[in-house]
C-alpha cells in the first residue's frame, strides 16, 4: 500500500483500494479471459511459473508452435516443449490458445529453400496443420490461423504460401485455405485471423475487414479477430479501436487482444519515470477498458508477465519495461490498473479525464469552474440536472463526484461524461483527491492540482476553439456575419474566475450577479480591452461567467485572437472574436 500511497502525492493516477485479489480471481465470476504469452524455457524459473499460475487463466507459447521450433525437419515434431504447457495449463485450470499455424516468420530452412511445387507446399501445410490442430483437438480452445497476413496499406504480404510459390488460389485463398483445413482438424475450435497495426480503423483493418466479411458470407470458417496492441507511450486511438471492435462483432465476430504490451523509452535496465510508469498503467487500462465495453471482445492477454523476459529490448532497441511486472518481478502500476480496469463495472478515471468545460484544457482547476469529467457513468442517455430551491444538486442519474470529499454540484449525467462545478471549499489546497461515484461504486483516485483561477472561454462551436461565444450590445450573437465593432461592448461567457465572494458554487447566481473578486484583463491582438465588468451569469449556476468588455477603437477589422488573463493563467489559446 506504501507505494500507491506515494502516487497518490505526486499527481499520477493510483489505485485506491488495491484488492489483494490476482488477475485471474477478478474476473473469476465471468467468462472472461486474461491471459498471457509464456516463454516456455522459462517455465523452470518457480517465481514466474507462480506469477502466471496465480494472475492469467490462458496461457499461450510465445514461440513453440513455430514451425521453427516444431519442425526441425520436414519428418519431425517436437512437441515436448509446447506439451510442457499444455501439462501446466491443465493442472492450473487455464485456458490455451494456439499460435501460430501460419505466420509472418519463424519458419525453418527446410520449408523456404526446399523449392517445393505449389502442390507439395499445400500438402505439407495441410499436413501440418492436420496434425497441430489434431493433436491439440479438444485441449486448444482457439487458435491464431493466420498471423500478420496484411501490409499496412492493407495488402498481402509477399510470402511463400501466396506467391513464392503459394499452394494455389490468389489474394486471401490460402488464408481461406488455412481456415479450412484447422476447422476439418478440429471442428469445435475457435479460428483466429491475428494482426499488428490493425488494432484501429486503418487501410489495414479495412483490409481484415473485408475479408472477413467475404470468409462470413460465404462460410468460410472464421470466429475471431485478435489485435496484437504493441503499444507505446503515444497510446491508442480509443475510439476508433472500439468502432474496430464493433464492426467485427457486427459479423459475429469475437475479438481478443492477443500481444498487449507498452514499451517505454527507457533502455534495459535503466529505472522509468514516475510518470511514463503512470501514462503506462493508463494504456493498459483504457485497453482493457474498451476489450470489456464490448460483449465480442473476450480476452486480454498481454505479450509476456515480466519486463525480465520480454521480446521488446531486442526488436526496439533502446526501449524496455513493457509489461505488468518489473523485472524482479514487482507488480508495476500497469498491473494494479488493469487489475481496476477488469474489476466488473469499474469506474475509471484516467489521466487527461477532467477537463474545462469551455477550453476543454486539462489544466489545474478552481473553485466553481466548470469542468467535464469524461467517465463511463453507465447512464443510458443524457440527463440534464434540475436545480432546487436555486440549488444544483450533488448526485443525479446516480453519479457523484467527490473533491477531497467535497460533492460537485452536477449539471449533467451523459453516457461517457458528467458536467459539474470545482465545489468551493478546495481553494485553500494545492491539489485535492478526486473520485467518481457511480451508483455508489467509487472509482479510483486522481489528484487534482488547483489554483485560484483557470479561466477558460466559451466558444461558439461548444469546443474550446475558434470564435468565441459572445453578444453585441444589441443582443446579437456575433460571428462572421455580425462582427463586433471596434469601440463597442461585447459579452463574453466563460469559467474558472475563482470563488466568488458570498456565494455558494451550487447556487443559481441570483441578479444582480455575484462579481469576480479577481481583476480579470483580456487582450484582442494583443491590445488590451478593457474589462468593464466580470462575475457569475444571472440564472446560471455561478462558476459560469459573464465577461463584458470593450472592443478597442482603433483595432481593425478582422478575426482576432481573444484571451482572459488572471494573475499569471491566460485563457486557452486559438479563441478569436471576429471584428468590423
Ligand atoms: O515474442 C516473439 C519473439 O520471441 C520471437 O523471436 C519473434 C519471432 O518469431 O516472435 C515474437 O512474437 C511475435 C508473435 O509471434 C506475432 N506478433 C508479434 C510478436 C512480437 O514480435
Amino acid at each position: 500500500m506504501a507505494w500507491l500511497h506515494y502516487f497518490s502525492l505526486i499527481n499520477l493516477i493510483f489505485c485506491v483500494c488495491a484488492s489483494g485479489q490476482s488477475l485471474r480471481q477478478t474476473v473469476a465470476s465471468r467468462p472472461f479471459r486474461i491471459g498471457t504469452a509464456v516463454d516456455v524455457s522459462r517455465l523452470g524459473d518457480l517465481t514466474y511459473r507462480n506469477l502466471i499460475r496465480n494472475e492469467f487463466n490462458q496461457v499461450q507459447p510465445e514461440n513453440e508452435l513455430k514451425w521453427m521450433v516444431l519442425r526441425p525437419s520436414a519428418a519431425t515434431y517436437t512437441f515436448t516443449k509446447f506439451d510442457s504447457l499444455v501439462d501446466f495449463a491443465t493442472a492450473n485450470g487455464m485456458s490455451l490458445r494456439g499460435h501460430v499455424l501460419i505466420g509472418e516468420s519463424g519458419y525453418p530452412s527446410w520449408l523456404t529453400t526446399g523449392n517445393f511445387s505449389q502442390a507439395q507446399l499445400r500438402e505439407i501445410l495441410r499436413q501440418h496443420i492436420s496434425t497441430v490442430v489434431g493433436r491439440y483437438s479438444g485441449r486448444i480452445y482457439a487458435w491464431d490461423v493466420v498471423n500478420e497476413a496484411f501490409d499496412g496499406a492493407g495488402q498481402l504480404k509477399a510470402t511463400q504460401w501466396l506467391s513464392h510459390p503459394g499452394i494455389g488460389g490468389a489474394g486471401t485463398q490460402y488464408i481461406e485455405t488455412a481456415f479450412r483445413m484447422a476447422h476439418e482438424a478440429d471442428p469445435n475450435a475457435l479460428l483466429f485471423y491475428n494482426d499488428t497495426n490493425a488494432e484501429t480503423l486503418n487501410a489495414q483493418s479495412d483490409a481484415i475487414y473485408r475479408m472477413a466479411l467475404d470468409f462470413k458470407q460465404r462460410g468460410v470458417p472464421i470466429h475471431g479477430i485478435g489485435l496484437q496492441m504493441h503499444l507505446d507511450l503515444n497510446g491508442i486511438d480509443i475510439r476508433s479501436l472500439e468502432q474496430n471492435i464493433a464492426r467485427f462483432a457486427a459479423l459475429g465476430l469475437q475479438v481478443q487482444i492477443t500481444e498487449l504490451d507498452v514499451r517505454l523509452p527507457v533502455p534495459v535496465g535503466a529505472a522509468p519515470t514516475l510518470s511514463q510508469l503512470s501514462l503506462q498503467a493508463d494504456i493498459y487500462a483504457i485497453v482493457a477498458q474498451s476489450c470489456l465495453r464490448s460483449p465480442a471482445c473476450t480476452a486480454v492477454q498481454t505479450w509476456g508477465v515480466t519486463d525480465r523476459y520480454s521480446w521488446i529490448p531486442d526488436f526496439f532497441p533502446g526501449t524496455s519495461a513493457a509489461l505488468p511486472f518489473d523485472s524482479n518481478y514487482a507488480a508495476k502500476p500497469a498491473y494494479y490498473s488493469l487489475r481496476r480496469a477488469l474489476e466488473p463495472s469499474a469506474q475509471l478515471l484516467m489521466r487527461g479525464a477532467l477537463r474545462d468545460n469551455a477550453s476543454f484544457a486539462v489544466a489545474p482547476i478552481s473553485a466553481g469552474q466548470i469542468l467535464v469529467l469524461f467517465v463511463n457513468t453507465q447512464a443510458t442517455g443524457s440527463s440534464a440536472s434540475t436545480p432546487i430551491s436555486g440549488f444544483y444538486p450533488t448526485r443525479w442519474q446516480g453519479v457523484e463526484v467527490h473533491f477531497d470529499g467535497i460533492p460537485a454540484p452536477i449539471l449533467a449525467v451523459h453516457r461517457d461524461c458528467v458536467v459539474m462545478a470545482a465545489p468551493y471549499g478546495i481553494e485553500s489546497k494545492a491539489s485535492v483527491p478526486a473520485v467518481v461515484r457511480v451508483n455508489g461504486q467509487a472509482s479510483n483516485v486522481v489528484e487534482v492540482e488547483i489554483r485560484a483561477a483557470s479561466p477558460g472561454l466559451f466558444t461558439a462551436a461548444g469546443n474550446g476553439t475558434g470564435t468565441v461565444l459572445a453578444h453585441s450590445s444589441d443582443g446579437r450573437l456575433i460571428d462572421r456575419s455580425n462582427p463586433a465593432r471596434a469601440g463597442d461592448l461585447v459579452t463574453l461567457y466563460g469559467t474558472g474566475i475563482g470563488r466568488l465572494p458570498g456565494s455558494s458554487a451550487a447556487a443559481v447566481a441570483s441578479s444582480p450577479a455575484p462579481q469576480a473578486q479577481f481583476p480579470v484583463s483580456a487582450t484582442i491582438l494583443g491590445s488590451s480591452a478593457e474589462v468593464q465588468w466580470a462575475g457569475a451569469l444571472s440564472g446560471a449556476i455561478v462558476g459560469t461567467s459573464k465577461i463584458v468588455i470593450r472592443v478597442p477603437a482603433s483595432l481593425p477589422g478582422g478575426e482576432h485572437p481573444l484571451q482572459l488573463r488572471i494573475g499569471s493563467v491566460s485563457s486557452q489559446a486559438g479563441v478569436t472574436l471576429p471584428v468590423r
